[in-house]
């Protein structure tokens, strides 16, 4: 019917809504008026109110909505979406009634009701997705869009912003903020990341705003089944996309963003660093220490006042008089250095300083706006900043790092690019300094702050990124960033600003990198320890404990606060500590292996919950809302700090379905058939397959039933962070190193959890398991051309027999292992025969440890029979 249609047909316009504004400037400006409206082969073309509006389908389940007043679409260019994702074009039916246009493609169905020019998006089995409230409306240039919010709404992601993990019944701002000492309901801090994901019972639509101006978020804080996104100025140009998993939600987000570049091996191992380490013998002694005490480390930092001055890309020589040796020297003792880079540039004409000398010369800083260039205080003094917006600027930038590439200098840290100037209220630069843009998709154009704000730390560290990029092509470059915008993870791994050394900001920290990571920034940390201040000894070690699940783990602090290192308060702490850094360690496999597979899909290191199990709950709402302070680190380790880290109390432990292995002991902690409601906690229902596993399943049916039949509670303890394996989870472990440049000695490792009888946890297979292990130099590119290496084991119950495949070699890279030892928990077998591709192979277990064997890895695959 649609198509019978002409095309620019007139609709009447039947208007409820607020009327036309007097004067176009300043009252409001209702779009609600369907003047025309086009078919496209990718979507729809409407006039609304004089606005030309397009909604278009990138792909079946990504759809793009633009705006623009005054008959234009805005321009089609983004700093945060690839040009590749913006360009593609998803074939859509038209479909139309007579109260509505729209279309609809293989995943999702849109219409635009013709008497509001409300648009409103299902799936095809009719599912809401997202549904206008009231019409778009304008006051001058600033916007607001308006949508229905369901009664099981949640929303996830923004970045880092404070609060809880859920930001229903919030508000926020996007405007990258220096905020020193920031707290709970501090808003904004420094990132801007407009990307959300709304979780409706099970159902994940992902939202990205691509607005760089001051914009704003409210989920139901102003309106109780209402929320709302605007901008004061910038185009209407956002994009939904639907999962229905929220998995899937995020690979669409990194296939439209991009995704955190696989990143140096070394950067997930220990980092230590304070504001500042100097001179070169207080940094040396801080090396010498950890190497002495056997503290497993991989980087140390170099804050501001290794400069001379604290001019970027000076080295105070009389502080650090042997810098190239120095650094050398680390590396040899397997320390990779990473300095910081702030990208004020010190305004100091004629003085021979040459990052202002030929960033003048190219004419690289940003203007007032009355042409002359824009000088405000920061470290070093009065300072210029870079105009990063422009490419030629960008690549004069990155040469400034020649000389510490050269050197050896293994990381770069991009501090203070939101960007903080002091001595003014704003914190940042006037809204009026200028920049200018050449960026494909753009229109060569100056632009004022108010624009350029929120992409400024961004283009920052894509200028250092690809900087490095340039001076070291085959070495991935490490940057550490404090300001990014949404699409940022592809420069810069990221930390979360000066927080502070208190218990509730240990507690912050989970909501923050789980946020995070579901906003594309899988690679990031909080200060360990906490920045301003000094921790009590308590403080340090569960923040210790718990950033060894965390993606960065990077202890650092404020200048002038008490020693934060983990030696500090005594051997007995020290010896706990250095106990979850080595297990760190010990896991590097694993936390790897989840890197490398962010690099491809986008799925951070550290995750909520309900990212694994959307449909762990009876009413579909996000299981994290019941579990209090608890996050999967990589697919299968489930972290359950207490939700109040500071109290004695005991607290519960909620789990999703599946069974659930103690990490440290390797016995089975609980089996959850649901968690719906007190069913969770009834005993197993599920048939054993056979007369073995029947015994099996009653034996820890019997062990489990007293912790199933009522709620799972921990006592905490200073020296334990509860820590838990899903069952059908095999994972990859080594033997204990120093430093990620340390080639393990023995075999690797693989633990192999049995899932029980009622089935292994999504995404195993009843009775199965699966794991994988990915390897490379840990440096370089060469993995792109093959030389790495992966290898994926499975288990699967045959009768009474548990066979474990462990598949061939993929990949050129030479592991540094020979041979494996396979240790199986949750194998309930008293003959503990094992047989290895025919042989038979040693096996055996002790009194309390778990079934093991040995056998060597051809790399040709290998097959393990247990009987
Ligand atoms: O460069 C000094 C600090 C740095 O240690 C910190 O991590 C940054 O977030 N920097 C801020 C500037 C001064 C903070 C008081």
């Amino acid at each position: 019917m649609w198509k019978a249609l002409l095309c620019f047909a007139l609709f009447p316009a039947i208007s409820g809504f607020a009327q036309q504004p007097s004067s176009p400037d300043q009252a409001a400006f209702v779009l609600n008026h369907v003047e025309r409206s086009k078919p496209l082969p990718n979507g729809l073309s409407v006039v609304v109110s004089g606005a030309q509006m397009e909604i278009t389908a990138l792909r079946p389940d990504i759809l793009r909505v633009r705006i623009g007043r005054n008959h234009m679409l805005p321009e089609d260019a983004s700093w945060a979406v690839l040009p590749e994702a913006r360009k593609a074009s998803s074939t859509v039916e038209t479909d139309s009634s007579a109260d509505a246009i729209g279309f609809h493609t293989t995943a999702l169905r849109v219409s635009l009701d013709l008497k509001s020019a409300t648009l409103r998006v299902t799936d095809l089995d009719g599912h809401l997705l997202q549904q206008d409230m009231r019409p778009i409306e304008y006051h001058g240039s600033s916007f607001r869009l308006y949508k229905t919010m369901q009664p099981d709404e949640h929303f996830f992601g923004l970045g880092d912003k404070t609060g809880p993990l859920d930001r229903r019944n919030q508000a926020f701002t996007d405007w990258n903020t220096d905020s020193f000492g920031f707290q709970e309901s501090t808003d904004p801090i420094y990132k801007s990341i407009p990307f959300f994901i709304s979780f409706n019972q099970g159902r994940a639509l992902g939202v990205l705003f691509d607005n760089t101006f001051r914009s704003s978020f409210d989920f139901g804080k102003e309106m109780a089944n209402g929320y709302s996104f605007g901008a004061p100025d910038g185009p209407i140009d956002y994009y939904l996309f639907y999962g229905p998993t929220p998995h899937k939600v995020i690979e669409t987000y990194a296939w439209l963003t991009g995704t955190t570049p696989l990143p140096p091996l070394w950067s997930l191992g220990f980092q230590q660093s304070r504001y500042s380490y100097y001179p070169e013998s207080q940094l040396m002694t801080v090396a010498h220490r950890l190497r002495e005490d056997r503290i497993p480390a991989d980087a140390l930092y170099l804050d501001i006042d290794f400069q001379k001055e604290n001019r970027p890309f000076t080295v105070d020589e009389v502080r650090f008089p042997h810098f190239s040796e120095m650094v050398k020297y680390l590396a040899k003792d397997h320390f990779h250095l990473v300095v910081i880079t702030d990208l004020h540039i010190a305004h100091l004409p004629n003085a021979g300083y040459a990052p202002y000398d030929t960033g003048a010369a190219g004419d690289h800083f940003v203007k007032n706006s009355d042409g002359s260039t824009y000088v405000a205080p920061v470290w070093p003094g009065p300072a210029v900043f870079p105009d990063f917006t422009q490419a030629a600027t960008r690549a004069w930038w990155g040469t400034l790092y020649q000389s510490f590439a050269s050197e050896g200098v293994a990381g770069f840290w991009n501090d203070m690019n939101e960007p903080a100037v002091f001595k003014t209220p704003t914190k940042t630069m006037p809204d009026s300094i200028q920049h200018r843009i050449d960026e494909p998709g753009f229109k060569p154009r100056t632009m004022t702050h108010l624009e350029a704000h929120n992409i400024f730390g961004m283009q920052n560290t894509r200028a250092t990124y690809e900087g490095l990029l340039k001076l070291k092509p085959n070495e991935r470059p490490f940057v550490l960033t404090r300001a990014s915008y949404a699409g940022g993870q592809r420069y810069a791994a990221t930390w979360t600003g000066d927080n502070s050394s208190t218990w509730n900001h240990l507690r912050m920290t989970t909501p923050m990198l789980v946020n995070l990571g579901l906003s594309g920034f899988g690679m990031s940390g909080a200060d360990v320890g906490g920045f301003a201040g000094t921790p009590q000894p308590d403080l340090l070690t569960k923040w210790l404990e718990l950033a060894t699940f965390q993606p960065i783990d990077r202890d650092h602090t404020v200048k002038n606060s008490g020693d934060q290192e983990p030696w500090v308060h005594g051997i007995t702490r020290e010896a706990i500590r250095r106990r979850y850094i080595e297990e760190r360690y010990r896991l590097m496999p694993y936390l790897y292996t989840t890197a490398e597979e962010m690099s491809r899909t986008g799925v951070p290191i550290v995750r909520p919950l309900f990212l694994e199990f959307p449909n762990a709950t009876a009413d579909g709402h996000p299981i994290d809302l019941d579990a209090g302070g608890e996050f999967l680190f990589g697919p299968d380790l489930l972290v359950a700090p207490s939700p109040y880290p500071d109290e004695l109390d005991e607290y519960e432990l909620k789990l999703p379905p599946g069974d659930w292995y103690d990490y440290w002991t390797g016995k089975l902690a609980a089996r959850v058939t649901s968690t719906s409601s007190r069913d969770a906690e009834q005993p197993l229902t599920a048939a054993p397959a056979d007369s073995q596993r029947a015994a099996a399943a009653r034996e820890m049916q019997t062990e489990e039933t007293a912790a199933i039949t009522r709620p799972l509670m921990i006592t905490p303890s200073l020296e334990t962070l509860p820590v838990y394996v899903r069952g059908g989870a095999i994972l990859p472990i080594q033997p204990l190193v120093q430093s990620t440049d340390e080639k393990p000695q023995g075999p690797l490792t693989l633990r192999v959890y049995v899932p029980g009888p009622a089935g292994g946890s999504s995404p195993a297979t009843n009775d199965g398991c699966h794991g994988s292990v990915y390897l490379d130099d840990g440096i370089s590119f060469a993995f792109r051309t093959g030389q790495y290496l992966r290898m994926d084991a499975t288990c699967a119950v045959v009768g009474n027999e548990l066979h474990i495949r462990v598949g061939p070699h993929q990949g050129s890279f030479a592991p540094w292992w020979k041979d494996l030892r396979i240790e199986i928990y949750g194998w309930h077998s008293s003959a503990s025969i094992a047989i290895a591709n025919g042989q038979a192979v040693p096996s055996g277990s002790s009194l309390e440890g778990p079934l093991a064997i040995a056998a060597p890895d051809p790399g040709t695959g290998t097959e393990i029979v247990v009987k």
